[in-house]
C-alpha cells in the first residue's frame, strides 16, 4: 500500500508557472504520483520579505518511496530545474519541502516532519486546505486551527 504524503512546491525566479508545472512532472516521473493539486497562489515573500513574490501550490502524492527517498527525489528536481543556492530564504526557482508523509513524525539531521514551518505559513496552509480541507498533523491537531494566525499574510489564488 503507497504512502499518501503532501507537499509544497514555491518558485519566484524565471517562468514560475512553467517551472511550477515541470517540477509535477519530474516529480510523477520519480515516484512521487501526482494525485491531487491545488491552485497556484501569489504570495508575498516570508522570512526574508525584499525577494520577488513567490507562485506557491500544494499537492498530495502517493508514493511507494521512503520518506527520505522522497526528499532525495524532491532535491533531484530542485537541482535539475537549476536552482541556484545562494541564501537561506533567498530567491530560488524551485524549492520543494514535504509537509506530511501519511501520518509519521521524523526528526532527523536531514529531515524533519511534519516541515516545523508549516502550520505559520500561509502560503502553505491554504493550498494544503484547499485540496485536504480535514488535513491535520500527526498528533491530531486539525491544520484550519492554525490559519487565524497567519490572517496577516498575503496568499492570493490565482486563475491557472
Ligand atoms: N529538510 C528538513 N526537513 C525537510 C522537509 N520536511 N522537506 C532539510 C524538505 N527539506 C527538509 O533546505 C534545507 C534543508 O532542509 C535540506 O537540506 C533538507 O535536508 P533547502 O531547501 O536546502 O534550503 P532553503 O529552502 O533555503 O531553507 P529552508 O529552511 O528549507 O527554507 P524554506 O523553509 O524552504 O523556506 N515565502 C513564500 N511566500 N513562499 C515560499 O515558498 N519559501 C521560503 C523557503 C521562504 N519564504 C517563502 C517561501
Ligand atoms: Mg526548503
Amino acid at each position: 500500500m503507497s504512502a499518501k504524503a503532501f507537499l509544497s512546491l514555491g518558485s519566484n525566479l524565471g517562468d514560475r508557472k512553467a517551472t511550477l508545472l515541470a517540477a509535477l512532472d519530474a516529480l510523477d516521473r520519480g515516484g512521487a504520483r501526482i494525485i491531487r493539486r491545488s491552485s497556484l497562489y501569489e504570495t508575498a515573500p516570508v522570512g526574508k520579505i525584499d525577494q520577488p513574490r513567490f507562485l506557491n501550490l500544494v499537492v498530495e502524492v502517493a508514493t511507494d518511496l521512503t520518506p527520505a527517498d522522497l526528499l532525495a527525489l524532491c532535491q533531484s528536481v530542485e537541482r535539475d530545474l537549476g536552482r541556484v543556492r545562494k541564501e537561506r530564504w533567498g530567491p530560488r526557482t524551485v524549492d520543494i519541502d514535504i509537509l506530511l508523509y501519511d501520518r509519521l513524525a521524523i526528526q532527523t539531521p536531514s529531515l524533519t516532519i511534519p516541515h516545523p514551518e508549516m502550520t505559520r505559513r500561509r502560503f502553505v496552509l491554504v493550498p494544503l486546505l484547499e485540496i485536504a480541507p480535514d488535513a491535520s498533523l500527526p498528533d491530531g491537531r486539525r491544520l484550519n486551527a492554525f490559519l487565524a494566525d497567519v490572517a496577516d499574510q498575503d496568499v492570493r489564488r490565482v486563475e491557472d
